[in-house]
């Protein structure tokens, strides 16, 4: 079989021992993420020297027509109605979920248990319950060499990644306090409607688990240090919404009535990390003029790091050893060739976005089933996010942190 080598026009043939494995993968879900996932498989083999093909072989989604269109659009070679049958084929290597929380669990534990290898959209699961279930299926999966995986994508952005490499080098020192926040405003509108994201049995929590579970798993993700108690406060701050007509998720239009939103608009909560560091997380639909603003800063003795998704080829170094009349922010632009998963790019300087994410995640995946390594984020670390956002609602329910100023 004949393979394009990236960055040459050649085409090597190679021997039947030589010839990449290939990895057929189904994806369960065609929504937003299903989009941003096509993306990821459709451009890592275009543009990194894959140990194995990638195949786009199905997406799969109830509504026929739709999925059929979603495959045709984003390059799936077929699309089906049922994951179950799906699962079951023996042409399937990796199944991708990317469905709303409510059937991470039920779907991950089927493929899992049909021998093959998981990706799965964070947050892991709606419940705590439901997370240990899975990583439990992973943990026999993995005796077969089966590999499962948490998509929390931010953590291939390029600048994030070297700021993870720099803390471990030791450029900030010691941790002594983090800063986290994601805030988006897309709900500031009373007349969003109401799609899954804002029905607790569909999305398990809210802000919290939407966007809380990224800068959870970016702060323990870059410090390596994990959240091992939190204090926080949830509010609903719109507590009806017209109900959903079409569409899905964040671009469904509204129809007739009103119904009740059963999650956090904004989860504010404060965490003790386990070198006793102090970190405050902010988690909020509601920040309005805020459309991506995932901003994590590490503070240290020797120094501080701070990147901002809205601005995220950049990551912020403050250098606290340097001459007192020197110091300040330097803005690394994250885009040389020495920077991670940058080199595959383009020519130096040359900015990445959004998407670019999902393709490293890719990337990252099929190498660690290439190679026989664990992926990660692994299901234990998608399990720990979840013990965190399970613990704010808890505290926030108790109501713990307030006490009053008179
Ligand atoms: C919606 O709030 C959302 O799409 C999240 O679900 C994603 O994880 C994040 O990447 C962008 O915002």
């Amino acid at each position: 079989m004949g393979r394009m080598k990236k960055g040459t026009h050649v085409t090597d043939e190679l021997s039947a021992a030589d010839e990449p494995r290939r990895l057929r993968v189904a994806m369960i879900g065609y929504g937003f993420m299903g989009a941003a996932h096509s993306v990821g498989w459709r451009q890592a083999p275009r543009v990194f020297d894959l140990p194995a093909d990638v195949e786009m072989a199905v997406v799969v989604g109830r509504n026929a027509e739709a999925v059929a269109d979603a495959a045709a659009k984003w390059g799936w070679a077929e699309s089906a109605t049922d994951w179950r049958e799906v699962i079951a084929r023996d042409d399937i290597d990796i199944v991708d979920v990317v469905t709303p929380g409510d059937s991470h669990a039920e779907i991950t534990i089927a493929a899992l248990e049909a021998g093959k290898h998981v990706l799965c959209e964070k947050p892991l699961a709606n419940t705590v319950a439901e997370a240990e279930a899975m990583l439990a299926a992973a943990e026999r999966a993995a005796a077969n060499g089966r590999r499962a995986m948490v998509g929390f994508t931010y953590r291939r952005v390029p600048a994030v990644t070297l700021m993870r490499d720099l803390i471990a080098e030791g450029v900030v020192g010691t941790v002594q306090q983090v800063r986290a926040a994601y805030r988006q405003d897309w709900l500031v509108d009373p007349q969003m409607p109401l799609a899954w994201r804002l029905q607790k049995e569909h999305a398990g929590s809210g802000a919290l688990g939407d966007i809380g579970a990224h800068i959870i798993d970016m702060t323990q993700f870059v410090t390596g240090l994990s959240v091992d108690a939190v204090s926080g406060t949830m509010e609903t701050i719109v507590k009806e919404r017209p109900l959903l007509g079409s569409g899905s998720g964040l671009s469904g239009t509204a129809a007739e009535g009103m119904g009740a939103v059963t999650v956090d608009d904004v989860a504010v909560f404060t965490g003790r990390l386990s070198n006793g560091a102090l970190a405050s997380f902010e988690a909020t639909r509601f920040a309005t003029g805020r459309k991506n603003g995932l901003t994590v800063e590490v503070s240290g003795d020797k120094g501080a790091l701070a990147f901002d998704l809205e601005d995220l080829n950049a990551l912020h170094y403050y250098d606290r050893t340097a001459a007192h009349d020197r110091q300040g922010f330097t803005k690394i632009f994250a885009t040389e060739a020495a920077h991670p998963y940058v080199a595959s790019w383009w020519p130096p300087g040359h900015m990445l976005g959004y998407e670019h994410g999902f393709v490293h995640q890719v990337v990252d995946l099929v190498t660690a089933i290439a190679e026989g390594t664990d992926p990660h984020p692994t299901f234990a670390e998608g399990l720990s996010v979840q013990r965190v956002l399970d613990a704010v609602e808890r505290s926030s329910e108790a109501g713990s942190v307030w006490t009053e100023t008179n």
